[in-house]
């Protein structure tokens, strides 16, 4: 009787820690990268540009999986119509109501970032 009250004390303890984890990790970061699907084996997904944002602008992918990003032109883009992934060195701009894709293999773990020529409005790919 009293191993098993210890058990339970022991998953309760579990759990709570868990919980409380789970709790600091969800402060720590609000917002978790959009994934981008894999369709017919390439990670796809379509980012829209709009007042000179970039949504989603905060992308996860995975390593070695070819990726094509989809960049749909929208209204009012200004300069976020220009495209640019400095280390990937491809810069393409977009039309309203047009689409311009990026295509990459991801060779390995960490960010690419892409922005507009000055670098104002600014998005990130996680590479996992
Ligand atoms: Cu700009």
């Amino acid at each position: 009787m009293k191993a098993k009250t210890f058990a339970q004390l022991a998953v309760l303890t579990l759990v709570a820690c868990t919980l409380a984890s789970g709790f600091q990790q969800s402060v720590r970061k609000p917002t978790p990268p959009t994934p981008a699907p894999i369709v017919k084996g390439v990670q796809t997904l379509t980012i829209l540009v709009s007042a000179g944002k970039y949504s989603p602008s905060y992308i996860s992918v995975k390593k070695g999986v070819p990726v094509s990003l989809i960049f749909k032109g929208g209204k009012n883009m200004g300069c976020g119509s220009v495209i640019e992934f400095k280390s990937l060195t491809l810069k393409q701009s977009v039309k309203e109501g047009k689409t311009v894709t990026f295509k990459f293999v991801p060779k390995k773990a960490g960010e690419i970032a892409f922005a507009c020529p000055m670098n104002m409005y600014r998005g990130k790919v996680i590479v996992k």
